[in-house]
């Protein structure tokens, strides 16, 4: 199978692959697996068994709801999920923290709609609720209310000095849509920068339709499960941390950084609606991989600031994991929205003023949000 496009080079794992892997559509989703410990596991008394990270799951506005409540069906993972949101009427399905904001009925996709009222929102929840060590949060970055709390919670969770990993989902169905992906992007990297935080996201892009992302996004999730919650010999709490935020390391700078998550060594991204790196990417922040002890030995060709390595005895493969952070925000995602953009306006109407879009789309506020 030739290499996703800007996959890492990891050919080396397949090369000393001694056991089967499972193809794409064999993954299974994970359950009940956090408080399991393989006895197998333990018998290796050269490592001690990893220690887990304590995290939580906030599914922000409409599609982040959907994929939160979409993600406590499908597993049985005890980790506390909330969702927020300025509409809906849904019922609160088991385990799950239903949170709809007062007095609003939906911001309609325009992102200054309910600014205000969610950031009093936003204030008050974060005053009631400390944040787990790492939080997901993942929200359409198109619309007008999930796009706003998404990167306010993220502003906060940074202040907080605690980790935060983004799933966004992109539209590109209209203009506002565009410009809203556009403006949200750059509010991340407003609240990332100023603080020196690292930022990693993963992006899905509906043009692979919602069912195939939302799918994608059920898959990642899994695979943070394995990131985050399931002991592994010779990775511990701080391995997991370290990881997700390598700027702590010389030489690595913050920002929004793209993380990818596979459990097959050519990358499983591109058939599930993920954006992927730009393939001239040049070396990498992170790497975190757990693989079966006898198997894989694999080295990057890539250049790496720091490795973590996890490990498991026996042919599990549903329990590997290849994860790196480290890319930039492709510019194949900026020329795809700069384009979409093209096709909507008129070019003699805009400013071309931004690195990042050849448009003036957005100011930053009070907040911190660039609207
Ligand atoms: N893949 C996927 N996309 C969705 C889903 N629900 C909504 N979307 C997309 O997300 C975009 C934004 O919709 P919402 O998430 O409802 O927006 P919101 O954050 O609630 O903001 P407002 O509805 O404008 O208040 C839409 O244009 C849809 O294309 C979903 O379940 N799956
Ligand atoms: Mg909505």
């Amino acid at each position: 199978m030739p290499l996703a496009k800007g996959a890492p080079d990891l050919s080396s794992l397949k090369k000393n692959e001694t056991h089967k892997v499972h193809t794409k559509k064999e993954t299974k989703p994970v359950t009940k697996k956090t408080t399991k410990t393989t006895s197998k596991s333990s018998k290796a008394n050269d490592f001690a068994i990893g220690g887990t990270v304590n995290w939580s799951l906030l599914g922000v506005g409409g599609a982040g709801k959907k994929a939160a409540i979409r993600f406590s069906e499908n597993h049985n993972i005890d980790i506390p999920i909330t969702t927020i949101d300025t509409s809906g009427s849904e019922a609160a399905p088991k385990g799950v923290n239903v949170i709809r904001m007062e007095n609003l009925n939906g911001s309609g996709k325009y992102r200054k709609e309910n600014s205000k009222e969610i950031t009093n929102a936003i204030s008050k929840y974060v005053g009631e609720n400390p944040f787990t060590d790492v939080t997901v949060i993942v929200h359409s970055l198109s619309g007008g209310s999930g796009s706003v709390i998404g990167p306010l919670l993220v502003g906060e969770i940074l202040r907080a000095n605690k980790v935060v990993i983004v799933i966004g989902i992109v539209d590109t169905d209209s203009d506002i849509d565009t410009v809203n992906a556009f403006n949200t992007l750059e509010s991340f990297k407003n609240f990332a920068e100023n603080r020196k935080s690292y930022l990693p996201i993963m992006m899905f892009d509906n043009d692979h339709g919602r069912r195939t992302v939302d799918n994608g996004i059920d898959r990642v999730l899994s695979h943070l499960v394995r990131l985050l919650n399931i002991p592994y010999d010779g990775l511990d709490m701080q391995d997991r941390i370290k990881f997700l935020k390598p700027n702590t390391f010389d030489g690595v700078t913050g920002g929004v950084k793209l993380i990818n998550l596979s459990q097959l060594p050519d990358g499983d991204w591109e058939d599930i609606g993920l954006i992927t790196p730009d393939s001239d990417y040049s070396k990498l922040d992170a790497t975190l991989i757990i693989s079966p002890i006898d198997g894989d030995n694999l080295k990057l060709k890539t250049k790496c600031k720091v490795t973590f390595r996890g490990y498991f005895e026996g042919d599990n493969d549903d329990d590997r994991l290849i994860a790196s952070v480290g890319y930039n925000i492709p510019q194949s995602l900026i020329d795809k929205l700069n384009e979409t953009l093209h096709s909507f306006r008129n070019m003699d109407d805009a400013a071309p003023t931004k690195i990042e879009s050849e448009y003036e789309i957005g100011k930053t506020s009070s907040n911190g949000l660039v609207m």
